[in-house]
């Protein structure tokens, strides 16, 4: 408190120079080209009065603005010509809240212990090591007309939540200079909307990170949703998807793990439907080790762009086109990436009907997940009511459908069609036996046509010898040679699908 006088000058002269009462009942202190220089470890009380800085501020180490006031007119505001940086800020305002009509920087602390902060399409940004505290239903920031609350800070091994944003990131690695951005419009995504809370992160290394996510939001957020709805969904591409997860509803927490690479977006909204799938290629299958072999991967050969546009896949509604992080393909082991599929829902009174199709990786464990190399594969324009049948095809492989269609409205549907062969149309005449328990896609369909003929191996022919990303390579090692055709080819002459493409 000895700093108290020091400050009682300066303060006193701004405010008998400048404050004036306007219509509805609030103050203003203005600083008018002059300054207005805050002792360390002072406060400043702002009771139902605007803050408006059209000169310079300067606060010493410990200097508080603290805005409060039971005002039920008009919220309080911090304007003026001039960006404000504090060193702490605090608002505690029975009635109304506090609105930003101009961007504002917080050296130390931030605190929202009641009423709302209104970003007002403004900016707050965070010094690296400040934080907000205490945000809470009764009061914390919020921006239905755009704004963003930010922060850069350097995460090595980080195990917290920067600046209380909300996401609190744990991962071993170094994941350097970090921007995270918080906005609260809520986003478009398809047939539904976004909650009022979005982040965007920005690593300066963002591969291998093997992180957990944890995304935290306040019931006023929740824009008309029911939290037992809520997934979490991300965006790589300008593609959003959904990102398996878990809710924890009581404490208002999403968790993700084993995130391999930040996207650029997250948000929660109702999930769209989802599969946890699994299906093996004979192709690439590698009895020894019971998984497919990961060839073009490891040749840098699997594009980030999904194939299928490019060969003539038709795609209803809005997939197609979807792109992949390149650290994707940077996993190895049992979830390393294989190639790509190509899942469609086909409706249930006509399987002639494609009313969703989506590109999705496949793993050398045959889990179909969508573009973060790890989730279950979501169809976002999807609503949950639908009761598909799933067809899973591949570029050069036969395609199965699921023998029954699938309920979403309870879950995620799981299909092992690698153990289980009778969960598709035709059961193991679908598929190839492998004779250990697993099924595969039968090879050698060059054309994707859905039969393997003579002229698939005729068009195989005439590109043996070549590499690369190429349909006769049968067994994706990133070749065409006798092998795709002798072995992967030729004794399955003459099967073919059991619906058509
Ligand atoms: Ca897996
Ligand atoms: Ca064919
Ligand atoms: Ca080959």
């Amino acid at each position: 408190m000895k700093n108290n006088r020091q400050l009682f000058y300066p303060l006193c002269l701004v405010v008998f120079l400048c404050a004036s009462v306007i219509g509805h009942g609030q103050t203003v202190l203005s600083i008018d080209g002059g300054y207005l220089v805050q002792g360390s470890n002072t406060k400043i009380t702002l009771n139902n009065t605007q803050f408006i800085n059209n000169g310079t501020y300067q606060s010493g180490d410990g200097g508080e603005v603290y805005i409060t006031g039971d005002g039920t007119d008009e919220q309080s505001a911090i304007g003026g010509d001039s960006v404000t940086t504090f060193y702490k800020l605090e608002i505690l305002k029975s009635n109304n809240g506090v609105q930003l009509q101009q961007n504002i920087n917080i050296d130390a602390e931030l605190v929202v212990e009641e009423g709302n902060l209104d970003l007002n399409g403004h900016t707050i940004t965070l010094d690296s090591d400040a934080y907000i505290e205490n945000e809470s239903e009764e009061g914390h920031i919020v921006g239905p007309n755009g704004g963003t609350v930010q922060m850069t800070v350097d995460l090595n091994a980080p195990n917290y939540s920067p600046g209380e944003l909300g996401v609190r990131i744990s991962s071993s690695q170094n994941l350097g200079s970090t921007l995270i951005q918080r906005t609260h419009v809520p986003i478009s995504l398809n047939d539904t909307e976004s909650i009022a809370r979005i982040y965007k992160i920005f690593p300066t290394n963002n591969s291998d990170l093997d992180a957990t996510i944890k995304l935290e939001y306040f019931e006023a957020e929740l824009n008309g949703h029911n939290e037992s709805d809520l997934g979490v969904w991300r965006e790589d591409s300008g593609f959003w998807y959904n990102a398996t997860s878990t809710a924890e509803p009581n404490i208002n927490q999403f968790t993700i793990e084993n995130v391999d690479f930040l996207s650029e977006e997250w948000t929660l909204a109702p999930r769209a439907p989802a599969v946890d799938m699994r299906v093996l290629l004979a192709g690439p299958y590698d009895d020894s080790s019971a998984e497919m072999a990961d060839d073009l991967r490891t040749s840098d050969l699997v594009p980030t762009t999904e194939p299928y546009t490019a060969l003539g896949y038709d795609y209803p509604a809005s997939g197609g086109g979807e792109q992949i992080d390149p650290t994707v393909l940077a996993k190895t082991g049992s979830d390393a990436i294989v190639d790509w599929v190509f899942v469609e829902l086909r409706d249930a009174a006509d399987i002639s009907n494609v009313i969703a199709a989506r590109a999705g990786l496949l793993q050398k464990d045959g889990d179909v997940v969508d573009l973060d190399g790890r989730s279950n594969l979501s169809f976002p324009e999807i609503a949950t009511t639908a009761t598909p049948f799933i067809s899973i095809r591949h570029r050069n492989h036969i395609g199965i459908i699921a023998a029954s269609t699938v309920d979403f409205s309870s879950g995620t549907p799981m299909l092992d069609f690698a153990a289980n062969p009778a969960l598709a149309e035709g059961g193991s005449a679908a598929m190839l036996d492998f004779g250990n328990g697993s099924y595969g896609l039968i090879s050698g369909d060059f054309d994707g046509d859905g039969q393997v003929q003579n002229t698939d191996s005729n068009a195989l022919n005439s590109n043996l010898g070549a590499s690369g990303y190429l349909p006769g390579d049968s067994n994706l090692d990133g070749q065409v040679q006798n092998t795709d055709l002798q072995i992967k080819l030729t004794p399955n002459l003459g099967r073919g699908a059991q619906f058509s493409y």
